[in-house]
């Protein structure tokens, strides 16, 4: 059933990993005297991974936990900042691409030759645009932001409730991209079976997410706290949707563009600079470019477990009926007057 060319394990999937196996943030050997305090009075539970904690509504891996709070502790957000924000495996790569190739070609417009490499080509988007739990506040409240250059363009897979916390009253903008959940966990379990090399069981996986326990659940808490965020300021939170993303790429690119402050001129658009831009980031384009099939992330994660199939729907392969009535009937419940629908 799985497709990747990775060694499958038969071993029970509901085991605790073995910690060495595991990325650095999903570990749980960084933590500071004062989180290990801070955890144990935390709500707990456990998937095959690790120990998840609970803090502000929002399950985390203990190192991740260690990176929140870091930037919680260490960020001092600047006016031009941007945020890309997602829930995991809604789109998330796609969004850093199409940001980055936004930026990219203010700069590039007089001065570029043939030769020079696109910042796409050279390194993934994850590369480029990194995450402050799992990568940049993973280890210090510190770290040296010197080499981003205003727009600075960070992520993250925090609610929005904790990052507005440490935002405060910035004028940083925040970009939030939610994907259909039912495509959400399919990818994340393709996504995990790649990730640690054998086959997750699919039943677990899905129980934990129908009861918000997992890494960055509950969604359904995680899209509210956004799209509530985008309706109360939305010249701060964009609210955007994979599926229209691909249903209609060229207006969801200048959408992005207009927020970004960057719009497209008359001219760009005559000659087909957003089709370019969309071509650019599509998931046949970068994933058929060599540094997406060579490098890792920073947290040892290999680039093209980022890219598989990108298609609207794919669920229909994967989810029995229970398991889409189950899912319907939570988004009914959750979602029931917030004005937000799938
Ligand atoms: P992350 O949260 O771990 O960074 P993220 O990029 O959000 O992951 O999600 C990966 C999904 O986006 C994959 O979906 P799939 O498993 O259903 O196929 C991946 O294929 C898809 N994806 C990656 N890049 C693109 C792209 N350029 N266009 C469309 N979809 C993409």
């Amino acid at each position: 059933m799985v497709i990747f060319a990775f060694r499958l394990e038969t071993a029970n999937s509901q085991k605790k990993m073995n910690e060495k196996e595991l990325p650095p943030h999903l570990r749980e050997d960084n933590l500071s005297e004062e989180t290990k305090t801070l955890i144990s009075s935390l709500p707990w539970n456990k998937d095959f991974i690790g120990n998840l904690y609970k803090y502000k509504g929002c399950w985390y891996y203990p190192n991740t936990l260690q990176g929140v709070l870091n930037f919680e502790k260490g960020f001092k957000p600047q006016e031009t900042d941007i945020i890309l924000a997602s829930f995991p495996k809604s789109g998330t790569t796609w969004l850093k691409a199409l940001t980055i190739a936004l930026f990219e070609r203010l700069k590039n417009s007089n001065s570029s030759s043939d030769d020079d490499l696109h910042p796409l080509q050279s390194d993934n988007p994850h590369g480029i645009v990194p995450f402050f739990e799992f990568n940049l506040y993973l280890k210090s409240s510190t770290p040296d932001l010197t080499k981003f250059s205003s727009p600075r363009v960070f992520s993250t897979h925090m609610p929005f409730h904790t990052l507005r916390l440490t935002l405060k009253d910035s004028p940083c903008k925040i970009v939030y991209v939610c994907r259909n959940v039912k495509d959400v966990f399919v990818s994340l379990w393709y996504f995990r079976c790649a990730h640690l090399e054998k086959e997750v069981d699919m039943k677990s996986l899905f129980k934990s997410l129908c009861e918000g326990v997992g890494s960055f659940g509950p969604f359904w808490e995680h899209v509210l706290s956004y799209w509530r965020g985008s309706l109360e300021d939305p010249k701060k939170v964009l609210f955007m949707r994979y599926e229209e993303m691909k249903s209609e790429p060229s207006a969801q690119v200048k959408r992005l563009a207009e927020f970004l402050g960057c719009p497209f001129t008359e001219e760009e658009e005559e000659d087909g600079s957003v089709d370019k831009i969309v071509e650019l980031c599509s998931l046949r384009n970068l994933s058929g470019m060599e540094v997406n099939n060579s490098g890792k992330t920073f947290n040892t994660v290999p680039y093209f477990t980022f890219f598989r199939k990108g298609e609207v729907g794919d669920f229909k392969n994967h989810l029995t009926p229970e398991m889409e009535n189950k899912i319907d009937m939570i988004i009914e419940e959750k979602y029931k007057g917030s004005g937000l629908k799938f």
